[in-house]
């Protein structure tokens, strides 16, 4: 793997699918020169809320959040590219929508931390992107193929 080939995951939580923002989501990350890898589109039971969130299960809030993001379909995606982690974190903004600046996605999509758009793999937390593709996709449903104008995201990269 080069240092071009992190892999960080995405989704678009059941708010984001049902206000009709898959297209404008997913335009962010492609025109930042990011490539797609892998995506579904699925309604994640209680079990699966269980294991993705599990980090918050003392938490006030967790009910609320398994209520959340089962509600309805949710767009789940794998992309790739140098410091896809950190670099995709910095798009979608804070937790708080509220606290998010604008051109951030929660903070051009959202107001409220319960209703914040977008989930992203914590680049603070080590490993926590290998872990969350392990519980979304299978390795068969990464796709392995080149961004046709590769040559031009990256300095170095051979024309
Ligand atoms: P993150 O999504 O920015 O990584 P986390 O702290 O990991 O934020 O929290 C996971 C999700 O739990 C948030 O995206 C949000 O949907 C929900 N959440 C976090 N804190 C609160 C809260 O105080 N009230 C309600 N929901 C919360
Ligand atoms: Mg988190």
């Amino acid at each position: 793997m080069s240092h071009h080939d992190e892999r960080t995951f995405v989704m678009v939580k059941p708010d984001g699918v049902q206000r009709g923002l898959i297209g404008e989501i997913v335009s962010r990350f492609e025109e930042r020169g990011l490539k797609l890898v892998a995506g579904k589109f699925i309604q994640i039971d209680r079990e699966l809320a269980h294991e993705h969130y599990g980090e918050h299960e003392d938490k006030p809030f967790f009910d609320d959040l398994v209520e959340f993001i089962t509600a309805g379909p949710v767009f789940a995606m794998v992309w790739e590219g140098a410091d896809a982690t950190r670099q995709v974190r910095s798009m979608v903004g804070e937790t708080d929508p509220a606290e998010s600046a604008p051109g951030t996605i929660r903070g051009d999509f959202g107001l409220d931390l319960g209703r914040n758009v977008i989930h992203a793999s914590d680049h603070e937390d080590e490993g926590a992107n290998e872990r969350e593709i392990d519980l979304f996709f299978e390795e068969d449903e990464l796709l392995d193929y080149e961004r046709i104008d590769a040559a031009w995201l990256y300095e170095g990269e051979d024309h």
